[in-house]
Order: C-alpha cells, then sequence, then structure tokens
C-alpha cells in the first residue's frame, strides 16, 4: 500500500472521474478529493495538473501540499483507463486486476467492449438524439462477456466493473426520467428496454449487484446528478 502523498482531481457529476472514485473505495483507500467545478475550472488546473483540462486527474508523491496549489514535484497522472490500472497497481492486495494473465485479458477486453461499443452508443442517443437500437446491440455484446454470476469477469470485483458501472448507473437514472437530447418517451422506452425486459435479465442482476456495494453508495449521488443534469447540461445554465 502506498504512503506516497495523493489528491485525486474529480468532479461529482464526472462518470468518468466516478470510475477512479470507485476503485480507490473499492481498494479501501480514503484517498484526497479535490472538487473541480467543471463550469468554472481554477486557472492553475490545466498548466499544473492536467493539460487537457479534464478529470479524473491525480497528483502522486512529491511534498505535502494544498491541492490548489499542486506541487511540479508530484506525478500527473490523467485518463480514467489509466487510472484505474493505476489504482489496482498502488493496492495490489485489493485484486483489482485479476493475477491471473487470462483473467486480467479478459478485464481488459471487457473494458475495450465498454469503451468501444456502448459509450459511444449511450452518447449518440443521450447526446444526439440517435436510435437506442444501438445501445440496445452494445448492451447485448456487454452481456454476453458478464461472468454467468458474479461480476464482470470472475467472482470478484474488478476494475473492468468501475469501468462500467458509473455509465450504467448515469442510463438508470437518466433514461428513467426521459432526460436526453431524444424525442419525448424515447429515454422511458429505452430504459424499460433496457432495465426491465428479460432479454438483459444478466445485465440488470449485474447492475443490482454493482450497485449495492459500498464503493457505490460513496461515489453515487442521483439527486445529485438529476438536479445537475436538468439545471446545467440540458438547462442551459453555464
Ligand atoms: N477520456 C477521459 C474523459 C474525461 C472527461 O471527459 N471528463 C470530463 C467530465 S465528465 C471533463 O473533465 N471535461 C472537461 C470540461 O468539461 O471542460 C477519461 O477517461 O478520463
Amino acid at each position: 500500500m502506498s504512503t506516497a502523498e495523493l489528491t485525486l482531481y474529480t468532479a461529482k457529476v464526472c462518470p468518468f472521474a466516478q470510475r477512479v472514485e470507485i476503485a480507490f473505495a473499492e481498494a479501501g483507500s480514503n484517498v484526497a478529493k479535490y472538487q473541480i467545478d467543471l463550469k468554472n475550472k481554477p486557472e492553475w488546473y490545466a498548466p499544473k495538473v492536467n493539460p487537457a483540462s479534464k478529470v479524473p486527474a491525480i497528483a502522486y508523491g512529491g511534498p505535502k501540499v494544498d491541492p490548489a496549489d499542486p506541487s511540479p514535484e508530484s506525478t500527473k497522472i490523467a485518463e480514467s483507463l489509466v487510472l484505474l490500472e493505476f489504482v489496482a497497481d498502488l493496492y495490489p492486495s485489493a485484486a483489482l486486476l485479476p493475477a491471473d494473465p487470462v483473467q486480467r485479458a479478459q478485464v481488459r477486453f471487457f473494458i475495450d467492449a465498454v469503451s468501444t461499443k456502448f459509450l459511444p452508443s449511450y452518447f449518440a442517443l443521450a447526446l444526439r438524439g440517435e436510435s437506442p437500437e444501438k445501445v440496445y446491440a452494445a448492451l447485448a455484446d456487454v452481456q454476453a462477456l458478464l461472468s454467468p454470476a458474479g461480476f464482470a469477469v470472475g467472482d470478484k470485483y474488478t476494475i473492468a466493473d468501475a469501468a462500467i458501472a458509473p455509465f450504467l448507473g448515469r442510463a438508470d437514472i437518466m433514461l428513467k426520467r426521459d432526460l436526453g437530447r431524444y424525442e419525448p418517451g424515447v429515454g422511458a422506452g429505452a430504459y424499460k428496454e433496457i432495465f426491465e425486459t428479460p432479454k438483459f435479465a444478466r445485465l440488470q442482476k449485474y447492475y443490482a449487484d454493482v450497485s449495492a456495494r459500498p464503493s457505490w453508495k460513496a461515489t453515487f449521488d442521483e439527486d445529485y446528478l438529476v438536479d445537475y443534469t436538468k439545471r446545467v447540461t440540458f438547462g442551459g445554465q453555464k
């Protein structure tokens, strides 16, 4: 277990950041979090932490400093999937990446399917009003990869689960409220298809299992997300 200085720059609203928050929680780490207001980012954030100006990012090592004044001596690391592997490496006893080479490959293959199939189709629906059919096809592929019981890969929670869970959570709470840039009723219909039809029974059980965990409850605030989405994402407020 690492004893180096570590700050996670995050934002409650961001599903990519939630991935990393979940991984720390699963590792039993009470990581120091610094909330970045995405609509009013501090001027030091891009130059001193992440030139891409996105969360999540980590400052690792270096002297103990105020997170709002990051040290040039700490290593800055960004990109949620890189950070998931970093957390798994920092806390090997949490086994967030299994030791077995086949299972490690399965974890990475699952994450690849989430990145290349589920996320693009979900964003196309939620943000551009494209057809939900592609989401159904992507989730059928993802569902087929899930272990018959337990988690994505085997019976232990891994970074594969942290990679998908925040997006299933947002699909759940946004589609059920019909919140997205699609025609009225499309989201509610997609919610029924994904979260209620027997076709997705394994995915539904999987989602129930991952969202029952303390790591989920500590990092997912449904009321906050719905309010933010209505007010800021789709409300036009800057
Ligand atoms: N590929 C990045 C995506 C991160 C990302 O898009 N973060 C968003 C918030 S969810 C962000 O910080 N956007 C910058 C902004 O809103 O200005 C990752 O996986 O970490």
